[in-house]
């Protein structure tokens, strides 16, 4: 495949302007200006994040449905399972939703697909095993947005299923109980 890669003119008195005002380099100034990022506020929210910063989460479709599911859970004690990817944000992702629930008191397991034998995403197998294991409700992080046999699948075996993914939707939703993905073609969650 033949790449062809545009590279930003950058505004290179900006630049100056930033390392000298911020006391940074050359790389982080550039990535600044590039991507617009260059008043007072802009640049402190991105250099310095606090909590505050970050969008209502509620502005996600389906995040209520989600929440009160999770809270249900907590409250009976069920079994969930966190349905995760075997990349770099799949394994990040499963590991903070792990820590988060156990911290809130639910005892919560992780399923991640073998890489060479299933590969990504969800599969009708592990759901069965999952089914088997005596999971009520799964949380997928990192996929799930295209897994629509699977996800009917697993409710019709009375798994409850809540997606939560970033990856591009096919033309329908699965049928979860909450899909939460910003690139949901009704997201208005304004992410930037
Ligand atoms: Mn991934």
């Amino acid at each position: 495949m033949n790449k062809k890669w545009q590279i930003y003119e950058t505004d290179e008195d900006k630049v100056e302007e930033l390392k000298e005002k911020y006391k940074i380099n050359n790389l982080l100034a550039t990535i600044l200006v590039n991507r617009g990022i260059t008043s007072e506020e802009k640049i402190r929210q991105f250099l310095e994040p606090t909590r505050q910063d970050f969008y209502d989460p509620y502005l996600m479709k389906d995040m209520e449905i989600a929440v009160e599911r999770i809270v249900k859970a907590i409250e009976r004690k069920e079994k969930v399972i966190i349905y995760g990817d075997y990349d770099v944000d799949g394994i990040t992702s499963t590991t903070v939703l792990k820590k988060f629930l156990k911290d809130l008191g639910l005892e919560v397991s992780y399923y991640i697909p073998n890489r060479l034998n299933e590969g990504y995403g969800l599969n009708k197998t592990a759901v069965e095993k999952i089914v088997n294991e005596g999971y009520s409700l799964m949380i997928t992080v990192d996929c799930g947005i295209t897994g629509i046999e699977e996800i009917d699948y697993a409710n019709s075996l009375g798994l409850e299923v809540i997606v939560t993914d970033h990856h591009e939707p096919v033309e329908e939703l699965p049928k979860a109980l909450a899909v939460i993905d910003n690139k949901r073609k009704d997201s208005t969650y304004p992410l930037y």
